[in-house]
């Protein structure tokens, strides 16, 4: 008998595959359900790594397992080519950003192909790519064309040492989200998407979503739109007559009012800090509030802030408050303006202590101090009201609405709702991206690039070293161009686009990447859309998912398409870690991905990430064990090649085992459980070997053993199920193994699950389950886990089949 061997089988199966087409997805119709897989793209930057490793092997055996079932399966794959990363690391080694990254994707593009990746290559496209990205252009021109883009001066972040603009979720602690450096605050015109249009859509549609997202996942998207009801109120200046409006939650509180606060950058603080006759010494505080990045403001512990030397009226009761203006106010959010209730609000609590002001209580607490000078934080809870006129006596929540009901009737309000989403700002000022294709005409003002002029192409002839200007603005021959209204001499936009831009729309193009008449052909659309599966990182919950869900539904109002969520179901694996933290050169504990294919092969790589724990989970490196799955694939391979030679059927109980078996991997595949399958896997094989040892025919478990290892061990389940069973086509294309319903029928028995001795949980079980489903089984249970919590386990007590004892150390 041969060794196993993966070096001599996988260059072989890799070559033959191609050779066959196997993973080219049909390209009409062909009486196969569809199924659309996708994995999220990769950034070139250098090669695979081990994250790579787990992502790409948990969406191949998505694809592959749906491939066997006999769907007809889109699994594609391109690189999300442009960017920050590839511009500096081609400036640290001076090539061109280009040359660089397309070095990487070939890098890359055969690492895929080794790791045995069933892409279908023929699909292929780089968001650098110019048929590419004049997509993304033309789908920008029609976004303006629509009053969805739009360009405005606004406070920007500014990371002094990238150069460039930072997006607000790009700034981690008032840092650069990628180099640390300390965020400064700029004003610069830039591009924006009007992302805030569909706010309420894309928290309604979040419906569809239930089930085929994780909650996690869709709570961490609601967050961050952040829908808040309540009421905006209306306040005047004293001094001048200008109206002020607020937006607030707790209208309930408007008798509490003691003072007011406005954003630094609000357009009436000059006016009313000259009509308060504080100009002089308001001008270089308010410059300095403006001065701190957005990010840091709200959560400055320091509550300072100055006074404005006038006051406003209180709508409700007449009372005239002092105004103020303080950093923790912001413009982007409400109306840039506070009434500021410092008994019920903790933030104007602390204002009030620090600048000596009165603290009223209009929501009695049941309990503790009712006197606002005897407060020591501010009371947000429920209560009765009181000092508040004609609503004195009743309970605070429901007096909410009766407030806002009587600001209507009078006109001194009205129901509002506030997002904390903001509109997106896509201006990044460098090179390596989609240069904005607009043209700014002294007479005409923005004009967009003409269709048949697209693509902007980027010059390679540029200087793309950072400083000073953006490398585009550098480039007279790209920025002097004549209007495309009036022919006279005009300025190109020399901004490229945010690259989250390239990524929100780069699934459609995979319908019909060669398709030259739009960015998709509605037609290959409508047949591969939405995705059925996308599977990626948590680290994209929020932002790449979020700017996806609005292209699909801003190019459905385009009247592209008729649907408007692009991505049905939605796994998100956890990271590969080392000893508990990521890996990093710099920490000395990087695991690099090519070195362990080049030792251990593609198959046992692949097996080894995916046994490692429930793909939610972070894999940590150290417990991941290659050893233990190539002498578990050396097994299968022994037992196959004997269980070839045998004639006649498999014993019963032997078949039972197989048959059920094949249930529960099954099942297991359908809910990504691959850990659990592979152990179950592992005790078939056993079972397999313990047969074969006693002289009996095990060729029927063999042949059902290799089917259900393909997807996640490609290469050894074709070697062993053409050239060792003997099959003419590929164990890849429609042979799921089915059971035999009569072989799976079993005794059911509970099985109770212990941690330390209590009673966690009841799990049916089969009469004759085995010690280590039992013990799996316990492992997984979702009540036992919780028991466990952070605890080690140390080890389990197994009674098959009706009791475990999970004991922590
Ligand atoms: C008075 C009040 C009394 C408030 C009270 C809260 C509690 P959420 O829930 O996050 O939407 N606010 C409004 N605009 C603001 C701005 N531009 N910058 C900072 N804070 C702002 O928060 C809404 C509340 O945040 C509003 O309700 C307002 O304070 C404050 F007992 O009004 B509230």
């Amino acid at each position: 008998m041969r060794r196993y061997d993966p070096h001599e089988i996988e260059p072989k199966w890799q070559a033959r595959w191609e050779e066959e087409g196997l993973y080219t997805a049909a390209k009409e119709e062909d009486g196969r359900p569809k199924f659309y897989a996708l994995d999220m793209f990769p950034y070139p930057s250098g090669d695979l790594h081990m994250g790579h490793g787990e992502a790409f092997a948990i969406g191949d055996v998505i694809a592959r397992y749906k491939w066997m079932q006999g769907f007809n399966v889109l699994h594609p794959i391109g690189w999300d080519a442009f960017g920050l990363p590839a511009e500096n690391a081609a400036i640290q080694r001076g090539i061109p950003p280009k040359e660089w990254t397309y070095e990487n994707i070939e890098q890359q593009r055969a690492s895929f192909k080794r790791y045995g990746v069933s892409f279908d290559w023929t699909r292929q496209f780089n968001t650098c790519d110019p048929d590419y990205y004049k997509w993304t252009q033309w789908l920008f021109v029609k976004f303006f064309e629509r009053g969805l883009a739009y360009r405005k001066n606004a406070p920007a972040n500014w990371c002094p040492k990238d150069q460039t603009v930072l997006a607000n979720e790009q700034v981690i602690n008032g840092l650069c989200e990628r180099c640390d450096t300390p965020v400064v605050r700029r004003d610069l015109t830039q591009w924006f998407l009007r992302i805030t249009d569909y706010a309420e859509k894309l928290l309604d549609d979040m419906e569809e979503l239930r089930g085929g997202w994780s909650d996690r996942v869709l709570t961490m998207q609601r967050n961050w739109i952040g829908r808040s009801e309540g009421a905006e109120v209306l306040f005047r200046v004293a001094e001048t007559g200008d109206p002020v409006p607020v937006f607030t939650t707790r209208p309930d509180t408007l008798w509490g009012v003691t003072f007011f606060v406005f954003a630094p950058e609000h357009p009436l603080v000059p006016r009313l800090a000259e009509a308060g006759g504080r100009a002089h010494e308001l001008r270089a505080l308010v410059e300095k509030y403006r001065a701190m990045p957005l990010t840091s403001r709200e959560q400055a512990e320091n509550r300072e802030g100055v006074s404005l030397g006038v006051r406003v009226v209180n709508p409700v009761n007449g009372e005239e408050v002092p105004c103020f203006v303080a950093p923790y106010v912001l413009m982007e959010y409400g109306t840039g303006a506070v009434m500021a209730v410092p008994a019920h609000d903790q933030r104007d609590f602390e204002f009030a202590r620090e600048n000596g002001l009165p603290v009223r209580v209009v929501i009695k607490p049941p309990e503790g101090p009712t006197e606002g000078d005897q407060l020591t934080e501010a009371w947000t809870g429920e209560g009765v009201m009181v000092n508040s006129g004609p609503l004195d006596g009743r309970p605070s929540p429901a007096s909410i609405d009766e407030v806002t009901a009587w600001l209507e009737e009078k006109g001194l309000g009205k129901r509002a709702v506030s997002y904390r989403l903001r509109d997106w700002l896509i201006s990044r000022q460098r090179y390596w991206g989609a240069p904005i294709p607009m043209i700014r005409c002294p007479e005409h003002g923005e004009v967009a690039v003409p269709e048949d002029e697209l693509p902007v192409l980027l010059p390679d002839d540029v200087d793309f070293r950072p400083g000073g200007d953006s490398p585009l603005a550098r480039h007279e021959g790209f920025v002097n161009v004549e209007c495309p209204k009036c022919g006279k001499p005009a300025r190109r936009d020399t901004d490229t686009m945010d690259t989250f831009v390239d990524s929100s729309w780069y699934f459609f193009r995979y319908c019909s990447p060669r398709f030259d008449e739009g960015p998709f052909d509605p037609a290959a659309v409508s047949r591969w859309m939405p995705v059925d599966q996308y599977t990626g990182g948590i680290t994209h919950a929020i932002l790449h998912l979020l700017y996806a869900r609005f292209f699909t539904k801003a190019i459905r109002d385009l009247g592209l398409i008729s649907f408007g969520e692009p991505f049905t179901r939605l796994l998100n694996q956890g990271m590969v870690i080392m000893q508990g933290s990521a890996m990093s050169k710099s920490r000395g504990n990087l695991v690099v991905f090519a070195d362990e294919l080049n030792k251990h092969g593609a198959d046992v790589l692949r097996v080894s990430m995916l046994f490692a724990g429930p793909v939610e989970d972070d894999v940590d490196w150290q417990n991941v064990s290659p050893e233990g799955v190539k002498s578990w694939l050396g097994r299968v391979w022994r037992a196959v090649h004997e269980a070839s030679e045998g004639s006649g059927p498999d014993a019963e109980e032997l078949r039972r085992i197989a048959h059920r078996t094949v249930k529960v991997v099954t099942t297991d595949y359908e809910r990504h459980a691959y850990n659990t399958a592979v152990a179950k896997l592992m005790t078939l094989t056993n079972e397999i070997r313990r047969s074969l040892d006693a002289g009996g025919s095990a060729g029927e478990s063999a042949s059902l053993l290799v089917r259900m290892i393909a997807p996640m061990a490609p290469f050894i389940a074709e070697e062993l199920w053409r050239e060792v069973l003997g099959n003419t086509s590929s164990v890849h294309s429609g042979a799921w193994p089915e059971f035999e319903p009569a072989l799976v029928e079993e005794d059911r028995v509970t099985l109770v699950v212990q941690v330390n001795g209590k009673v966690r949980d009841r799990i049916e079980v089969a009469a004759a389950a085995a010690e280590d489903e039992v013990r799996e089984l316990a492992l997984a249970s979702e009540n036992a886990r919780r028991a466990v919590g952070e605890k080690e386990v140390s080890r389990v007590i197994v009674r098959p089949p009706r009791l475990a004892n999970i004991v922590t150390s």
